[in-house]
């Protein structure tokens, strides 16, 4: 990169820099285009996106489908607050529950937000409907989970970056470790009190942990057995990500609502965020059926921007496309190809030891330490070669192009990632 051009992204850096908290640690590249699955630097540089801006652009960047949605409902009505109905969050309500299979959806903007209304509904429903003492409800959570940095839901994570400092906290959770039927059983017979159980169907920000196949079945029975509400946090793994519709509906290729996720482990509550809007505007919900929404009444929950008018016509496009393209078979057959791939170049590696995942939500582990710099340095070094990827916690390495991707570039990216990884090979 030529010193002039280096000049451009450096500036942008310092800008943010300068100017900006410093909450977060990005990779050193300035992007300002995105079209698929390629985004651009200020240098004109393409790269492939490896990481979809976690999940949330499915669909490929700046699909036009969803930015023509979201553009003619911009020069038309942005925002009427809740104090009135407007004429597309209505559409969106009967569009989403239909495509999920609930009976009703309450609309929110950030995943996080989505996350607090469910604990929320699963509280008010424990004490009004299932009879549990108020300010007595507890929900069940896994270890090393993510769902969001509000401070409830920081009070029941234990990974110190995310909580140290961030006191007094929530009380009311009770952890136990991920993919354990066992302890969720234990858990369950232990306190009378248990409201629902909030679980990621694959743990992505752990590191992308995939549970058994029969984990998340067996733990919507024990909630079922136990009067319990099984939420599921699909705001990463849902809408096609891991190669079905929801990661909750098992082996079912469908893109859209059908039996067999009822007979899979269809969760009494759903949150989804993040490609509900494929990346073009906050959009979040929480669905669930009348019998559990019903606990909300008016003035009891909202948002100024919840269930907006762009938020609604965006959601609306953003779910057509995973339909229209076939997005949910076609991230199963890459990420199936993608994990063969990556197992034939782990066999003769020193320095990748696994790599895991369903559909296209997937990791490499790095055979290092997790306080070593060795995953940071692979990601600059696929960036050098065209791949923008990051690393989770320490060692691991998430990759998730757009579910848009083909062969072609599949193969491309292939032929990158093993490029790169082979410079570390010791
Ligand atoms: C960050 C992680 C991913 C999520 C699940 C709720 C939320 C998220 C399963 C909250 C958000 C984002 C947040 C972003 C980075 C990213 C992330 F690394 F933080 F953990 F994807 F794995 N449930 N995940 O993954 O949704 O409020 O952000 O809309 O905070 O650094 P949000």
């Amino acid at each position: 990169m030529s010193l002039v051009q280096q000049n451009k992204s450096t500036e942008f850096i310092a800008l943010e820099n300068q100017y900006g908290a410093h909450n977060y640690h990005p990779l050193p590249v300035v992007l300002n285009k995105g079209e698929g699955v390629y985004v651009w630097d200020v240098e004109d540089n393409r790269y492939y996106d490896f990481l979809s801006a976690y999940s949330a652009v499915n669909q490929g960047h700046c699909h036009p489908k969803i930015i023509n949605a979201m553009l003619e409902q911009a020069k038309t009505l942005t925002l009427t607050s809740r104090a009135f109905y407007n004429d597309q969050l209505g559409q969106y309500e009967k569009y989403a529950t239909t495509y999920f299979g609930f009976d009703k959806l309450l609309p929110m903007n950030t995943g996080a937000e989505a996350v607090e209304t469910a604990i929320k509904i699963c509280r008010k429903w424990a004490y009004e409907k299932k009879g549990i003492p108020e300010t007595a409800a507890q929900i069940i959570v896994c270890d090393n989970n993510f769902h969001g940095r509000t401070t409830t839901i920081i009070s029941f994570s234990n990974d110190e970056d995310a909580r140290k400092n961030f006191g007094p906290y929530t009380p009311g959770f009770i952890k136990i470790p991920y993919d354990d039927i066992p302890a969720l059983q234990d858990a369950l017979e232990k306190n009378p009190n248990v409201a629902g159980f909030l679980v990621e169907p694959i743990q992505g920000e752990a590191g992308v942990y995939t549970p058994q196949p029969d984990f998340l079945a067996k733990a919507k029975d024990l909630c079922n057995k136990n009067n319990v509400l099984f939420i599921a946090d699909e705001i990463q793994t849902g809408i096609a990500r891991t190669g079905s519709l929801l990661a909750v509906c098992g082996n079912c290729t469908c893109s859209g609502h059908c039996e067999q996720q009822k007979t899979y482990s269809q969760p009494d509550i759903l949150i989804l965020g993040k490609a509900l809007s494929g990346g073009a505007y906050p959009v979040s919900a929480v669905l669930a059926d009348n019998k559990i929404m019903e606990v909300i009444q008016p003035g009891q929950h909202g948002s100024t921007f919840g269930g907006n008018p762009i938020a609604s016509a965006v959601a609306i496009a953003a779910l057509e496309v995973v339909k229209e393209e076939g997005l949910t078979l076609n991230a199963r057959k890459m990420g199936n190809y993608f994990r063969e791939k990556l197992s034939e170049y782990i066999k003769n590696s020193s320095i990748v030891s696994q790599v895991r995942g369903k559909g296209l939500l997937n990791a490499i582990v790095i055979n290092d330490t997790p306080d070593s710099s060795t995953a940071w340095d692979i990601c600059v070094a696929l960036k050098e070669n065209g791949l923008l990827a990051k690393p989770t916690h320490g060692n691991i390495i998430r990759f998730a192009p757009p579910l848009v991707i083909n062969q072609e570039q599949l193969d491309a990216c292939i032929a990158i990632i093993t490029m790169t990884l082979k410079d570390f090979e010791k």
